[in-house]
């Protein structure tokens, strides 16, 4: 048995975890004793986890492998009894969620910078996942943080590197660490969940569909089932071998970086069905031919359908969504008669709800929906949630959509970001925003009258924590909105995010332009955070 070594290390020089944990760049992480101080520091701050199982993965963006390997040794000198690792040390954010719920584990460490590109001079980033398989709450993170700023030492066992790419057991000092399938688990859950046999028949019978991995980590999942088990051609995954950098892209499934998916979907001979994901497996877009669903759209289509899929036969406790993702889904529950909840950006205020059995299906406008099968958003389990009510209602996905807005009328809706703009102009700009929006109150804006203005804060309905400071709102008499954020995931320098909404109860007004829908109200926007002043952009950078 090898003894365990304490080595004194520099002091962390981290900055407080995002919406998802810790991200930078590669090199910053390369940093001697920065990734173990981090990992110190989240282990120093779980209670009772000797002798427990942790799960370790993540979505083999380069830094992946020598990332496992040091949590390997330092989980042996921990005290944990057994971690499981993903095969070569991937896992999907999904399988990930799936493995620390099947097992039992204590929790993971999922090892990703999710949509961010991937390379040495790219993005990395670490999230700590708690026995339910979903992120840490902000008690879990804050204490991390806090302990991340007095640590002054860290154990690690030296030892050799442990072998990662062959299954089985080996022993690493106390610990067992088993390598396991990276695939199988998952697709054991999504069998469970969806008609496998009609989604085959319907293959079969001729449909067609396009998936993009992105070279990122869905690639095997995908072909496991989509081509493997449901029969798809080979070929209707792309880019499907994940790649240390996702071959220089961003693995973003949007308009933008999806663009040769969306190409193929409106091109001559265009599939039936479209779909991408990112970079660790969580994100989804959803396409049909010369369609787009977006991703409010698409969690109001999918709860308005659920039923009609075996493992949501017997309908919807609730839904929640975060707050700037559309109210959509909203209607739906309205109709439903079941209850929607409005939370903050970002999975981790899912988990409360999910656990307490108080909503079935979850969604955010970033292109993430999930349900209570595991506590993280799962961007194939939405491909299959379309899959299977398509293989249901046999219309196209351009119809699904008309359909149900001729029922709920149309939310239209966009994001626009304003990427790396200086840090203290957006801070100072969300101050002038605070200050000033909740004076608006009745005040006549172009065509529209405000209702109300706040900074969004939440309270947990579970644990009754409060979360303040969570986006700035108008909210207009007509049920049109402005949201303003700064994103908690960026590496470089702060984005803004701008989320516009309108509500078009008729339905001859449903083929209109999005953009030219809302062209008011992100002039308003404009006008309100004084953005081309404070940021010198006259456009945003990406439009979703
Ligand atoms: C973004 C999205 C948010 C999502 C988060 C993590 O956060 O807006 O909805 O939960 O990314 O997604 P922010 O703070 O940059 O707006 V993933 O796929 O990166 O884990
Ligand atoms: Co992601």
């Amino acid at each position: 048995m090898i003894a365990h070594r304490i080595v004194s290390t520099v002091p962390f020089s981290g900055q407080k975890p995002g919406t998802s944990g810790l991200r930078k760049k590669v090199t910053v992480f390369q940093q001697p004793h920065y990734l173990e101080n981090f990992i110190q520091a989240i282990f120093d701050s779980l209670e009772d986890s000797a002798r427990q199982t942790l799960v370790v993965g993540g979505d083999g963006r380069f830094f992946n492998r020598p990332a496992v390997q040091v949590i390997l040794k330092m989980a042996a000198a921990n005290g944990f009894e057994r971690c499981l690792v993903g095969q070569g040390g991937i896992l999907s954010t999904p399988a990930a969620s799936c493995v620390i719920r099947k097992y039992h584990a204590f929790g993971g460490l999922v090892l990703s910078a999710s949509h961010n590109p991937g390379g040495p001079q790219e993005d990395f980033g670490i999230k700590y996942n708690i026995g339910n398989g979903g992120p840490a709450p902000e008690k879990v993170t804050d204490a991390i943080y806090t302990r991340t700023g007095v640590i002054d030492s860290y154990r690690i066992l030296a030892a050799p590197d442990v072998d990662i790419d062959s299954l089985g057991q080996r022993i690493l000092g106390d610990m067992t660490v088993e390598v396991i399938d990276s695939v199988r688990d998952y697709v054991t859950l999504m069998q469970n969940l969806f008609d496998f046999n009609r989604i085959r028949d319907f293959f079969r019978s001729g449909f067609r569909m396009r998936f993009d991995a992105m070279h990122a980590v869905t690639g095997p999942y995908a072909r496991a089932i989509l081509e493997e088990m449901l029969g798809a051609p080979v070929g209707t995954v792309m880019n499907a071998i994940p790649l240390e950098d996702f071959g220089g892209h961003h693995p973003d499934p949007n308009l933008v970086h999806a663009c040769d998916l969306v190409q193929t979907l409106h091109g001559p001979d265009a599939p039936d069905f479209g779909a991408a994901s990112d970079g660790d497996g969580d994100r989804n877009m959803i396409l049909g031919r010369m369609s787009f669903v977006t991703p409010s759209d698409s969690l109001a289509v999918i709860a308005a359908n659920a039923h009609l899929i075996p493992g949501y036969a017997e309908g919807l406790a609730g839904v929640a969504r975060s707050m700037p993702t559309s109210s959509a889904v909203d209607r739906v529950a309205l109709k439903k008669g079941i209850r929607v909840h409005e939370t903050p950006t970002g999975w981790k205020f899912f988990g409360n709800l999910l656990d307490s059995g108080a909503v079935t299906l979850c969604g955010e406008e970033s292109f993430g929906t999930g349900s209570n099968h595991v506590r993280e958003k799962d961007g194939v389990w939405a491909v299959l949630m379309w899959l299977n009510i398509l293989a249901v209602r046999r219309k196209s996905v351009a119809e699904i959509l008309r359909i149900h807005w001729r029922g709920y009328g149309r939310n239209y809706y966009s994001r626009h970001d304003y990427e790396g703009i200086d840090s203290a102009a957006a801070d100072a700009m969300m101050t002038h925003l605070r200050a000033t929006v909740p004076g608006l109150a009745d005040r006549r804006l172009g065509s529209f009258t405000v209702a109300c203005g706040d900074d969004f804060c939440y309270t947990d309905p579970v644990d009754g924590s409060v979360s303040s400071r969570q986006g700035v709102r108008v909210l207009f008499t007509d049920g049109s909105r402005i949201v303003f954020r700064l994103s908690g995931t960026g590496t470089e320098g702060a984005t803004l995010r701008v989320y516009v909404e309108k509500y078009e109860p008729d339905h001859t007004r449903h083929d209109q332009n999005t953009q030219e829908t809302l062209a008011e109200l992100v002039q308003l926007a404009n006008t309100l955070a004084e953005i081309r002043e404070r940021t010198g952009r006259t456009q945003p950078s990406v439009v979703t």
